[in-house]
């Protein structure tokens, strides 16, 4: 994985923090930072230049030991200063960081005077009213660190988009009761981001201080943290955090640009402006004291040169080169899905029948589906035998006939056993459309091992789709340990197609592996793991990740006519 300036900027800042937490000489402190305003300038990712050769120390600000660090950075992706600091310092001092009005100076203070250690002996301080004894922190301050103490609890949670969508619904539905010229969600929801941090919502009217009022009256809210006559942060009751913005109607381009972010994505549009003569800012894209665009996001990237970028590819993962060099990618979208390859019945461990969830996929507009329910290993599953998957197979037969408009197709999600070989005999395999596998097991494999059973499962003919590959659920179980490269490499090898599972809580493969595997030529399908026909819409949450992932119809299988879709499946 490729390390960007401004996580090397990170790093550094990061490190300066720490010695100033630690009582480092300023100097040093400051010889930190400012490498990391630099390293963030240069324009030129870091990377390039040391692969090139280039001499570092001719950067400002970057001696011989920064030069060494900056090189050690880009080649292991650690700063071992960086970790031997962290192992001196209290994390929870570092935790501290992030509560707003407290810099290293002030933490070091606390530490030294009050000796604060954890964010448990900062709440009681600021609370006895100690910390407001001490010179340099007024009642202000401390009002201010009993809040962000509150708010660093919850940090760290992130909620998954689909969560957050629930709220988005009617939080949206809730202000649109007033006049409002525009109301959006911005941030990383709007980025379609996996998991989302808090929500940033932008709306602009005539009279905003209403609008703030009736914001904080929200029934849902669980506190309000801040309501100005600009922007308002509350806290709703499942600790979701929500900012409202306002901005004047021809800055409401600029603001949307700005709070869709990501911060990485606006930092290079910010240089392109800058070499350009220009400022950019939420506010609007200026040449001196004039604004020249700012109403709409379409005229501030055409102002810049650039041509529209979709928010899920906001992420400064190439999305500006690929502009530049006119090779964006047409994303995907819900109406290029034909049909959806991975679902389950009553016969496994799904609640509606086979004909049951062919009427429902019908009424998505499908053309197709594929019925995969889990074979006999998985047994809290119910999963099927060769005898039964066969008689599954005469009933499917059965319903092709008497159903139109959509064609059901035999498969199974075939669990991948320890040693890479299927849980169901070839013969049988032989007789399906749609073969899955998955790992349901041993998920604590070592990398070699875990990328060997994959790998060999692989190897099986009758293998079309590896399912949801790493195995991960968000905010519950980790990937297992892939060589994800060698993995796709093979994939792209023998023809093996990879899912993007649609479950909320699943979005496997990731936008990062998506994009890996397009880049590879390896094909993939959006499916949505379904156990009953109300999860059927969820593909819509598999096409955002995809969208993430750049990948365009073109990359889906699921997106072709049933014709050409059994080619493909026919390895
Ligand atoms: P999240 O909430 O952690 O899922 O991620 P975001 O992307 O929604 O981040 P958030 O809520 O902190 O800020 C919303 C957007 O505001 C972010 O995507 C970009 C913009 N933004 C925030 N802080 C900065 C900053 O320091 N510099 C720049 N250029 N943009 C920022
Ligand atoms: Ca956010
Ligand atoms: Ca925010």
């Amino acid at each position: 994985m490729a390390i960007t300036n401004s996580e090397i900027a990170a790093i550094f800042n990061r490190y300066a923090d720490l010695l100033e937490i630690k009582g480092a000489n300023p100097f040093k402190v400051r010889a930190y930072r400012n490498a990391a305003r630099t390293v963030e300038n240069i324009g030129k990712p870091l990377e390039e230049l040391v692969k090139e050769g280039y001499d570092l120390t001719k950067l400002p600000g970057i001696g011989a030991d920064l030069s060494a660090y900056i090189k050690e950075i880009v080649t292991t992706g650690r700063f071992s200063k960086l970790e031997e600091i962290q192992e001196e310092i209290p994390p929870s001092l570092v935790e501290m960081l992030a509560i707003e009005g407290l810099g290293p100076k002030r933490i070091k203070t606390l530490y030294e005077k009050l000796h604060i250690q954890s964010m448990e002996d900062l709440r009681r301080a600021a609370e006895s009213g100690e910390i407001e004894k001490l010179p340099g922190f007024g009642p202000t301050l401390v009002q201010k660190i009993i809040k962000g103490v509150r708010l660093a609890k919850k940090a760290g949670h992130r909620f998954k988009w689909s969560e957050a969508k629930e709220y988005v619904d009617d939080l949206l539905e809730y202000l649109g009761k007033l006049k409002l010229s525009h109301l959006v969600v911005a941030g990383s929801f709007r980025r379609k981001k996996e998991t989302v941090g808090d929500l940033d919502i932008l709306a602009t009217a005539e009279d905003f201080s209403e609008v703030i009022r009736h914001f904080v009256k929200y029934p849902k809210i669980k506190e309000v943290v801040s309501a100005g006559s600009t922007r308002s942060t509350v806290i709703l009751q499942n600790d979701l955090q929500v900012d409202l913005r306002s901005v004047e109607d021809e800055s409401y381009g600029s603001a949307l640009n700005y709070f869709t972010g990501s911060k990485a994505h606006n930092i290079e549009l910010r240089k392109i402006a800058i070499e350009l003569g220009y400022k950019l800012n939420e506010y609007g894209l200026f040449k001196g004291e004039e604004r020249i665009a700012g109403k709409t996001e379409e005229e501030i990237y055409e102002a810049l040169g650039l041509c529209y970028i979709e928010p899920e590819l906001r992420e400064n993962r190439g999305e500006i080169e690929a502009c530049k060099a006119g090779k964006l990618p047409k994303l995907i979208e819900r109406k290029d899905i034909r049909g959806d390859l991975h679902m389950h019945t009553v016969y496994s461990d799904g609640k509606h029948t086979i004909e049951e969830m062919a009427r429902a996929a019908k009424e998505m507009g499908y053309e197709y589906i594929s019925i995969t329910d889990h074979s006999k290993r998985l047994t809290v599953a119910k999963g099927l035998d060769e005898k039964r998957v066969l008689q599954q197979f005469e009933e499917i037969d059965r319903i092709n006939e008497e159903i139109d408009g959509i064609t059901i197709l035999k498969g199974m999600e075939v669990d991948i056993l320890e040693d890479g070989s299927l849980d169901m005999s070839d013969e049988i395999l032989a007789q399906m459309d749609v073969v899955l596998g998955a790992v349901h097991y041993k998920f604590n494999l070592p990398k070699e091992k875990q990328t060997a059973r994959v790998l060999r499962a692989m190897d099986n003919k009758y293998l079309n789709i590896i399912a949801h590959p790493t195995g991960r659920m968000i905010n519950m179980r980790e990937p297992i340990a892939l060589d994800m490269v060698k993995i796709l490499e093979h994939a792209k090898e023998c023809g093996v197609v990879m899912e993007i599972n649609s479950q909320p809580d699943r979005l496997d493969l990731n936008d990062i592996h998506a994009k890996m595997a397009k880049e590879l030529g390896v094909k993939m399908a959006i499916n949505t793991d379904s156990h009953n026909i109300f999860s059927l819409y969820y593909i819509e949450y598999g096409i955002n990740q995809a969208r993430r992932g750049w990948c365009e119809k073109t990359d889906i299988i699921n997106t072709l006519s049933l014709k050409e879709l059994k080619k493909i499946l026919k390895r």
